[in-house]
């Protein structure tokens, strides 16, 4: 920025870049980010970087010290009023003796909701919420959604050409989008818990799944759905034992492959009798093992079906500049389709963006 102008929001900002870079390594948990300001200077910074380990404010605090006295303590989100892993936030700043609170966004965990606020002004400090709010709210959509629903939040990406196909008539998808677009997916791979593909993918593109960017990574777990465990034992991401595998599959799967793939390493999931994966209750299964966020890579059928089953909380679309044709060429979303446009499932809160000679479209689905 030329003129970098002194405000609260200056120190709610950069609250937010600090939270905002350890978004996938938190696990469950929201990244916070905490900015302490005493007397016209920063004395505390902190962010929220491991679940388990201290939340923003209790780092940002104790760097400030005795200078916390009497400041303003900048916190993207509300400090927390319950005895979880941590002892509670608000008391800490209350023993700080910090004049003034300035919150970007509630938390919505229903152990917390409104209570850390409330402490603080029944302690007398003054309390502002509401700065930056809806960009402290956006960085943490999946915990936002997973903590008031325990389900993980689904984000879809898909690459497709300008005629709306994810690959050629022959199949080949390698690739679809430029360079820059796959860096960000991989970026995406790392800020998400999961990555979730259907086994035809898994079968057709044997991926390994892993996050591949310029520095190291956290990869995420891998999730292959699978009715029928077609997944053969020597696929990469069972031979790459970088991060868990879960196989959804049905109740009446063959006993055996379950065997063997568990035997391979995999975690092997019932959903439903069959013949299909019940993907509802797989997600409910997911959320159980404290899965938050999922980044859903394909096919198109999963994609579709999982759509058209309301599951999906996020799309996010690469198109690039070229025209392949094929009246078989699978596309993004390959359900069996409404009759009507009125019934089609639309993209609220969209954003479009080039990336590199891409498109890339964001938005979240409104379901009807
Ligand atoms: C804060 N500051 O930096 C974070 C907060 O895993 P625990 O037990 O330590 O607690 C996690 C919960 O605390 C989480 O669900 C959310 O409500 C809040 N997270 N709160 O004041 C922080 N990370
Ligand atoms: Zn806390």
């Amino acid at each position: 920025m030329f003129m970098d102008v002194l405000n609260d929001e200056t120190y709610m900002r950069l609250a937010i870049d600090m939270a905002s870079k350890a978004k996938g390594q938190t696990d469950i948990n929201p990244v916070v980010g905490c900015v302490v300001v005493n007397d016209g200077r920063i004395v505390g910074l902190g962010a929220h970087l491991k679940r388990g380990e201290g939340h923003a404010e209790v780092h940002a605090l104790s760097m400030a010290g005795p200078a916390a006295e009497g400041a303003t303590v900048y916190v993207t989100l509300e400090p927390c009023s319950h005895h979880g892993r941590t002892p509670p936030c608000c008391e800490r700043i209350i023993e700080a003796k910090a004049a003034r609170v300035v919150v970007a966004c509630t938390d919505p965990n229903p152990v917390v909701a409104g209570r850390g606020i409330a402490k603080l002004r029944e302690a007398g400090i003054v309390v502002e919420v509401g700065l930056l709010g809806s960009e402290s709210e956006k960085m943490n959509e999946a915990f936002n959604t997973f903590i008031t629903t325990r389900r993980p939040f689904v984000t879809v990406k898909s690459a497709m050409t300008l005629d709306g196909k994810i690959a050629t008539k022959t199949g080949d998808s390698r690739y679809v989008s430029g360079p820059e677009s796959r860096e960000f997916v991989h970026t995406l791979r790392h800020q998400n818990m999961a990555i979730m593909v259907g086994a035809q993918t898994a079968l057709a593109d044997d991926p390994e799944l892993t996050t591949r960017l310029q520095v190291p990574a956290v990869h995420p777990i891998r999730i292959v759905v699978d009715s029928k465990l077609r997944l053969p034992l020597d696929a990469k991401l069972l031979r790459e034992r970088i991060s868990p595998v879960i196989v959804l599959t049905t109740e009446g799967a063959d006993a055996n492959k379950r065997q063997a793939l568990e035997a391979a390493g995999a975690q092997v999931l019932n959903c439903g009798s069959g013949p299909q994966v019940d993907l509802a209750e797989a997600m409910r299964l997911l959320g159980e093992q404290e899965i938050a966020s999922i980044l859903l890579e394909g096919g198109g059928k999963l994609n579709g079906a999982m759509l058209e089953q309301s599951l999906v909380h996020k799309v996010i679309l690469f198109i690039a500049p070229k025209i392949i044709g094929g009246a078989a060429s699978p596309s993004s979303f390959d359900f069996e389709g409404f009759e009507r446009m009125a019934e089609a499932i639309e993209l609220t809160r969209m954003t479009v963006e080039q990336i590199g000679n891409d498109v890339c479209i964001v938005g979240y689905p409104a379901y009807g």
